[in-house]
C-alpha cells in the first residue's frame, strides 16, 4: 500500500495541552488510520539557515519538522499567508496591502519546502498539501522530478475570480493550483470560485465535460470533500469528560443555569463581537433571561503577531466588559469569556453540556466545531446548535438555526428560539445532523481524498501506456 505524506505549514507534536486547529485535528486523524508522514514546520525560528528535518515518531506517524528563518517567517507566514490570502479568501478585503518582498518570501519559504521534502519522499507515496500557505509547493515538486500523484485540500474558501483578481499574483496562484493531480474544496461555492477562475484564466474549454480541467499537458481533478469529524471519538470522549473535575466544577459553577457556548480560534473571521452584540442584544430583548444563562466563550489566542488579531482582541476584550458591566450581579456574570486552550476532550465535555452552542463566523471554510457540537450531544436531550449560513458547515447541517451573523436581531431571536425549543424538536433536529456527520465522518473525508489521489495515478499510468503505443 502506499504511504500517505501530508505537508502542512505547521506541524503540532501531540502533546496534552496543545489545542491545534482544524487543519490539525484533520490531518492527524488522516494519519492516525492510515500511519505514515507529517512534514511542515515546527514552530521554531532561526537566524542562520534551516538544516535537515528533525524526525520523531509517535503512534505509528512520522513526524518530520523543519525550523525556519526568523524573518523569512515573519514575511511568508505573518505577511503573505495570513495578511494577505487569509483575509482575501474570507472575503475581507479592509486594509489589504500587497507585498512584493512577501511574495518572494512565499515563494523561497515553499522551495525550502520541496527541498527538504525531497530527500524524504519514497517511490511509492501520495503526496497530500494542505491549505494556502503551500500553493506553489506542487509545481516546485513537480519541477524538482517528483511524479508521484500530489494532492492540494483547501481548508478556507475559495473566492469568486472577482475577488481573487484583486490580488495582483492571481494568475500564478491558480497555475500553480494546475500543477496538482487533485484539488480539493470544502464546498460546491468554493469548487465554483475555481472554477470561474480557471475560466476567466484559461478558458471555459479547459473544464472538461467530466469535470476534470486540462491546461497544456495537466490534467486534473477538482472537487468538492467537506471534512468531517471523528464523530464516535467525540462522543466518546464527551461522555468520559463529563466525569472529570473540570467539566464538574464547571457545570457545578453554572447554579442550574442554562449555558450556551462558543469555541473559536480568537479570528477576526469567526464573527466574535457581532455575536457578543447579539447577546447584549438578547439580554436586552428577552429580559427573563438575566441571572438564568451563562455564555462561555472559549477563544485561545492564535496569530498574535499580526495587527489585525491583536485589533480584534481588543475589540472582543471591550465587548465582554461592556456586556458584563451592565448586566453583571454578585453573583451572576453574563459572558465568561477565556482565551485558553483546553485538551480535546475537556473541550468536548463543555460542548455536551451546554443547551445552546453558537457558532456565527463571518465566513468560514467549514467549521468543525459545529460538527462536533452535535457529536458530543446527548442524542437523548441535545442542546440546540445556531450556524451562521456563512460557514461551509451550512451546507451540510441544514437542521440547525441558521442565521445570518452580521444581523444582530436574528441571532438574539436565535438564541430565544433555541432556549426554548421543546425536546421533540431538538431531538429530530439533533438526529437529522447527527446522520448527516456520521455519514461523512473524517474517514470518509480522508478515503475519499486518497482514493482520489489513487485513481489519478491509475489514469496518469493509462495516459503513459497509451502514449507509448
Ligand atoms: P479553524 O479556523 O482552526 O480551521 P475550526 O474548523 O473550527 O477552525 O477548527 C478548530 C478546531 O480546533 C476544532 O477541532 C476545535 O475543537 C479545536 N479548538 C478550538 N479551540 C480550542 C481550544 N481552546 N482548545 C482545544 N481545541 C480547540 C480551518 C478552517 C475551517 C475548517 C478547518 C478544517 O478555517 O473552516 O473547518 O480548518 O478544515
Amino acid at each position: 500500500m502506499a504511504r500517505l505524506v501530508c505537508v502542512s505549514n505547521r506541524i503540532s507534536l501531540p502533546r496534552k495541552s496543545a489545542a491545534p486547529g482544524g487543519l490539525a485535528v484533520g490531518i492527524l486523524s488522516a494519519l492516525k488510520r492510515t500511519g505514515g508522514l507529517w512534514f511542515g514546520w515546527g514552530g521554531e525560528t532561526i537566524e542562520h539557515d534551516p538544516g535537515d528535518p528533525d524526525i520523531h515518531i509517535r503512534e505509528g506517524v512520522t513526524y518530520a519538522t523543519i525550523e525556519l528563518k526568523q524573518n523569512e517567517y515573519e514575511l511568508y507566514y505573518n505577511g503573505y499567508s495570513n495578511d494577505l490570502l487569509w483575509p482575501l479568501f474570507h472575503y475581507f478585503l479592509r486594509g489589504m496591502r500587497y507585498s512584493n518582498e512577501e511574495r518572494d518570501a512565499y515563494e523561497s519559504v515553499n522551495r525550502l519546502f520541496a527541498q527538504k521534502l525531497l530527500p524524504l519522499l519514497q517511490p511509492q507515496d501520495l503526496v497530500w498539501v494542505h491549505d494556502y500557505h503551500l500553493i506553489p509547493l506542487g509545481r516546485l515538486l513537480r519541477e524538482m522530478g517528483v511524479q508521484r500523484p500530489i494532492g492540494f485540500f483547501l481548508h478556507i474558501p475559495f473566492p469568486n475570480i472577482e475577488m481573487l483578481r484583486v490580488l495582483p499574483s492571481y494568475a500564478e496562484l491558480l497555475n500553480d493550483l494546475t500543477h496538482y493531480d487533485v484539488v480539493g474544496f470544502q464546498t460546491e461555492n468554493d469548487l465554483k470560485g475555481f472554477h470561474s477562475g480557471i475560466e476567466y484564466l484559461f478558458g471555459a474549454e479547459a473544464i472538461r465535460p467530466d469535470g476534470r480541467i486540462r491546461v497544456g499537458d495537466r490534467l486534473l481533478r477538482a472537487e468538492v470533500f467537506p471534512i468531517g469529524v471523528d464523530v464516535d471519538g467525540v462522543q466518546a470522549e464527551a461522555v468520559a469528560a463529563t466525569d472529570t473535575d473540570v467539566v464538574r466544577r464547571m457545570i457545578d459553577s453554572l447554579m442550574s443555569r442554562s449555558l450556551m457556548i462558543g469555541v473559536d480560534r480568537l479570528d477576526y473571521s469567526k464573527g466574535l463581537v457581532e455575536r457578543f452584540s447579539a447577546y447584549q442584544h438578547f439580554l436586552e430583548t428577552y429580559p427573563d433571561n438575566i441571572g438564568r444563562i451563562t455564555y462561555i466563550q472559549i477563544a485561545p489566542l492564535s496569530r498574535t503577531d499580526v495587527r489585525a488579531y491583536a485589533d480584534i482582541r481588543k475589540s472582543l476584550e471591550q465587548a465582554a466588559g461592556r456586556t458584563n458591566w451592565r448586566f453583571a450581579d454578585t453573583d451572576w456574570t453574563p459572558i465568561r469569556y477565556l482565551n485558553r486552550n483546553f485538551p480535546h476532550g475537556t473541550l468536548s465535555g463543555f460542548l455536551r453540556a451546554a443547551n445552546v452552542g453558537v457558532v456565527t463566523p463571518l465566513r468560514d471554510g467549514m467549521n468543525l466545531v459545529a460538527k462536533e457540537f452535535v457529536a458530543a450531544q446527548d442524542p437523548e436531550n441535545p442542546g440546540v446548535l445556531i450556524l451562521s449560513n456563512l460557514a461551509g458547515a451550512a451546507r451540510e447541517l441544514v437542521s440547525a438555526l441558521l442565521v445570518n451573523p452580521y444581523d444582530t436581531r436574528a441571532v438574539s431571536h436565535a438564541m430565544q428560539t433555541a432556549l426554548s425549543m421543546p425536546l421533540p424538536e431538538r431531538r429530530e433536529r439533533h438526529a437529522a445532523m447527527l446522520d448527516v456527520i456520521k455519514r461523512n465522518d473524517i474517514s470518509t473525508w480522508t478515503r475519499r481524498f486518497v482514493e482520489a489521489l489513487e485513481q489519478s495515478q491509475r489514469e496518469e499510468a493509462r495516459v503513459r501506456v497509451v502514449g507509448k503505443k
